[in-house]
């Protein structure tokens, strides 16, 4: 990436501050057990305005009210011994020449520099629920405090960053989209793989690793998340992530995996039968969903809202299980009661970015819902869950979770599904279910797995 992209956001961000200072902490690592720890990964925000992937980094930013700006960096400091156990370290001395930052300094200075960034300042802009850097700030303020003789401004107005930046990130810019796409066309791979090699008997944590094994191919890091690998009633638990049961003649299978190209993710979500051919009662049910899924695009243009495509996603539901008999009464009362929630419990839909549910709001300054604009990317997820003994759903429903998500990128000429080449059509899908899992791998660069 272009460092000057990181450079614009910094100014981006810093163009809705009058004046102050702003401190964004990178992520650390997480202990696993005993001495190991789990591996890296950065925090969204950090990344965001700077591209920098070491843990322990914190960037400050200042801006005078004349409108001057200093980019400063923590880091890790280089340390020989160190680096022979974890790795290599950029260092205080490089990190100005390749990062989008003026200076930078070893960490073990940040308590002893803090005081002096903040001096002449009146506003301090940070995440107020990182209590880590909040007694870091505190104490900070409290040593510039006393001191009669010397005059100068503290900042002790205190503003909560993360709906600045979740502002910002709400629009995607070029780099950012080209990650994102990068990350569909992988978890276009993945997909087809599963299909390829899902059958009765094949356990759900293979095609687990295998879709992590081809969301790392090229420049992929990845799953973004957890996979969810779930066959038959497996797939009633929206977050089952277990994925280690065996695979079963007549049941479906539902996948939620997508890659992570530099960090940012991909969200796909495909429902398929084990044995390849879908059951009439498999695909009655299936068509329902994929019919809901497209009024909900339907509904995608600059200017609509999430929660009107949300609404229009529900009702379309709604009336499906009505007709389906599941759902007793008429439409007006039903609706009146969320009487799908119990069949239909989450949302359409999420902002999608270097977070899988990307850190943005949902509503601007006046509480109304945000308006989708060019370079807004978000997901659409309609699914049905019929339980198992719901005497409502008849026998042949029972037991089913279908879910079909893809991620949009609103555009200047419409909504762009950024993962529509993933199979989703009954005659795709029964096709893709078809391919031999050996010709995908071997159109792989690294077709490893078959050497
Ligand atoms: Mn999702």
């Amino acid at each position: 990436m272009e460092e000057t992209s990181f450079i614009s956001r910094q100014d981006n961000l810093l163009k809705s501050i009058d004046e102050g200072i702003v401190i964004i902490p990178g992520a650390g690592l997480k202990q696993k057990s005993h001495d190991t720890e789990f591996p890296f990964r950065q925090n969204s925000d950090f990344k965001y305005f700077t591209g920098f992937n070491e843990p322990d980094a914190t960037l400050v930013l200042k801006k005078t009210i004349e409108g001057e700006v200093e980019r400063h960096l923590f880091l890790q400091e280089k340390n020989p011994e160190m680096e022979m156990w974890t790795g290599i370290r950029l260092g205080s001395e490089k990190a100005p020449e390749v990062l989008p930052i003026d200076s930078a300094y070893p960490n073990h200075e940040f308590t002893r520099r803090l005081p002096d960034l903040f001096k002449g300042h009146k506003n301090l802009y940070y995440n107020l629920f990182n209590h880590d850097l909040q007694s870091k700030v505190t104490k900070a303020l409290k040593s510039l405090g006393g001191k009669r003789k010397e005059k100068y401004f503290t900042p002790l107005h205190w503003h909560h960053l993360s709906p600045l930046i979740g502002m910002l990130r709400l629009r995607k810019d070029q780099n950012e989209i080209l990650a994102m796409k990068q990350a569909a066309e992988l978890s276009d791979i993945g997909h087809r793989a599963a299909m390829a090699l899902a059958a009765p008997g094949v356990n759900e944590k293979e095609i687990d690793q295998l879709l992590s094994y081809l969301f790392a191919q090229e420049n992929g890091e990845g799953p973004a998340y957890d996979s969810i690998v779930a066959g038959g009633t497996n797939a009633l638990i929206l977050h089952y992530i277990a994925n280690n049961q065996n695979l079963k003649d007549g049941d479906l299978l539902l996948i939620d995996a997508g890659a992570q190209v530099n960090t940012y993710a991909s969200d796909v979500t495909r429902t398929f039968p084990v044995n390849g051919v879908f059951s009439p009662a498999q695909k009655d049910l299936y068509q329902v969903v994929l019919n809901s899924q497209k009024v909900a695009m339907g509904h995608m243009k600059i200017g609509a809202t999430l929660k009107e495509i949300h609404t229009s996603t529900c009702q379309i539901l709604l009336k499906s299980l009505i007709e389906a008999d599941i759902l007793k009464g008429s439409f007006e009362e039903l609706w009146e009661k969320d009487a799908y929630r119990a069949y239909y419990p989450h949302g359409t839909g999420h902002w999608l970015g270097l977070d899988v549910h990307d850190q943005s709001p949902y509503l601007d300054n006046q509480l109304e819902e945000l308006t989708l604009d060019e370079g807004m990317v978000f997901t659409c997820e309609p699914g049905l869950y019929l339980p198992v003994g719901d005497a409502s759903v008849p026998s042949k429903w029972q037991g089913m979770g279908i879910r079909i998500e893809d991620d949009i990128l609103i555009t200047q000429s419409g909504p762009e599904n950024l993962t529509r080449s993933i199979p989703k059509e009954v005659k795709e899908i029964e096709e893709a279910c078809k391919e031999d899992i050996k010709t995908i791998l071997s159109k792989l660069s690294s077709p490893s797995l078959l050497s």
